[in-house]
C-alpha cells in the first residue's frame, strides 16, 4: 500500500469516546455546530449555552457530537477542556483567530494545522462523514437583505441540497431576506418543515408573515420523511423550522427596529462577507440589551431536544 492510499483511508476526523461508543453501539447521535460558540454568542454565555445544549440532546435519549477543527485535526464530540478553550479563545491576548469554516475553508484549516468553528455547511459535511443523520442549530445563514447588490447568500444553502442530514434550526435568521431564502430552498430542492407550525418562524420570533412549505407534527414522522428521502437515494438533508417558545420568543416589530439599527451599522463600519452575520448578532444583542441572546439561548436548546427526539425515532424505526 503506498502512503497516499493509506492516507485515504484513514478515517479524517477524530471521535470523543462518547461519540465512538454511541457510534459503535447504533445509538442516537446529534451534531452541533460550533460557530454559534465561537462566532455567534459572547463569553461566558457562549460556553454556558454550548453545555446546556449538550445536556438537552443527553436529556432527550442521544448522544451529542460538537463539531470543530483544533490544530488541524477535526473533532466529531469535543472533549470538555476542547470547548473551552474554542469558547474562551477571544479573551486570550494574542491568540490566533478561530476561523469561522464552510464548506471552502473546512479542509484548509485541517491540512494547515489551523482551529476553526464549523459552521452549518461545514458541520453537516462532518455530520455525514460519520454516518451522523440529525444536527442541531439555532438559525442556518441564507440570503441576505441587499443580495441583488451583494451576491451575499450563504453556503449553508448549497449545503442543504448536498449533505443527506435533517438539520433542525427555529427558522432563517431574521437578519436574512426570508422570501428570497425560501425561493432559493425551494429552486434546490431542500425540504423546509415547519414543526406543529404551517408559519415559517424566524429565529427570534415565531412568525414571519410566510407559509411553511411544509409541514410535520411529530419526529417519528420527520425520521419517516428522513428515511423515504433516503431510499429515493436523493442527495441533501431536510430542514426542520421549530418555532421558539411563545414566552421567549421577541415580538417580529421589535426586532426589526434592531436589525435595522444593526444593518445600517455594518454598512457604516463597511462589514463584508463572512464577519456580516456575527457583526449583526453582536449588534443585535447590543442594542437589545441581551434580549436577542436570551432568546438565541432558548431556540437553541429547544432545537437540541427536538433534534434528540428526531434521532432516537429514526433508530427506533431501524435506521
Ligand atoms: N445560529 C445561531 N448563531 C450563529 C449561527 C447559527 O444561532 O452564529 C451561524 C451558523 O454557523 C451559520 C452561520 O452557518 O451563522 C451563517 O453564517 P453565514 O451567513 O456567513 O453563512
Ligand atoms: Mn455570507
Amino acid at each position: 500500500m503506498t502512503i497516499a492510499q493509506m492516507q485515504t483511508n484513514q478515517t479524517p476526523f477524530v471521535t470523543s469516546a462518547t461519540v465512538t461508543a454511541a457510534l459503535a453501539a447504533n445509538r442516537p447521535v446529534v451534531a452541533l455546530e460550533s460557530t454559534i460558540i465561537t462566532h455567534g454568542m459572547p463569553w461566558p454565555e457562549n460556553l454556558n449555552t454550548a453545555r446546556s445544549v449538550e445536556d438537552a440532546v443527553r436529556s432527550h435519549g442521544a448522544e451529542p457530537a460538537t463539531i470543530a477543527v483544533m490544530d488541524g485535526t477535526l473533532h466529531i464530540g469535543l472533549e470538555p477542556e476542547a470547548m473551552e478553550a474554542l469558547a474562551a479563545n477571544d479573551e486570550k491576548a494574542n491568540a490566533p483567530a478561530v476561523m469561522k469554516l464552510s464548506r471552502a475553508d473546512l479542509p484548509y484549516a485541517m491540512a494547515m494545522g489551523r482551529t476553526g468553528s464549523t459552521t452549518v455547511a461545514a458541520t453537516m459535511i462532518a455530520a455525514a462523514a460519520a454516518g451522523i443523520d440529525v444536527f442541531a442549530t439555532g438559525g442556518i445563514g441564507g440570503v441576505h437583505r441587499g443580495a441583488e447588490e451583494s451576491f451575499d447568500v450563504s453556503a449553508d444553502l448549497q449545503e442543504l441540497a448536498r449533505s443527506p442530514v435533517t438539520v433542525v434550526c427555529a427558522g432563517a435568521k431574521a437578519i436574512l431576506d426570508l422570501p428570497k431564502t425560501l425561493e432559493v430552498l425551494e429552486t434546490l430542492g431542500v425540504p423546509v418543515v415547519g414543526y406543529q407550525t404551517d408559519e415559517l418562524p424566524a429565529f427570534w420570533s415565531r412568525e414571519s408573515g410566510l407559509a411553511a412549505p411544509l409541514r410535520a407534527d411529530t419526529p417519528g414522522d420527520i425520521a419517516t420523511f428522513h428515511s423515504t428521502r433516503q431510499s429515493l437515494g436523493l442527495s441533501g438533508g431536510i430542514l426542520i423550522a421549530n418555532p421558539l417558545p411563545a414566552d421567549a420568543a421577541l415580538p417580529r416589530d421589535t426586532i426589526e427596529s434592531w436589525i435595522e439599527g444593526a444593518m445600517a451599522a455594518a454598512i457604516a463600519d463597511d462589514v463584508k462577507g463572512k464577519a456580516v452575520t456575527p457583526y449583526l448578532l453582536a449588534k443585535i444583542n447590543d442594542l437589545s440589551a441581551g434580549r436577542s441572546l436570551a432568546a438565541n439561548q432558548v431556540l437553541i436548546i429547544e432545537n437540541a431536544k427536538l433534534a434528540a427526539q428526531i434521532a432516537v425515532a429514526l433508530k427506533g424505526q431501524g435506521a
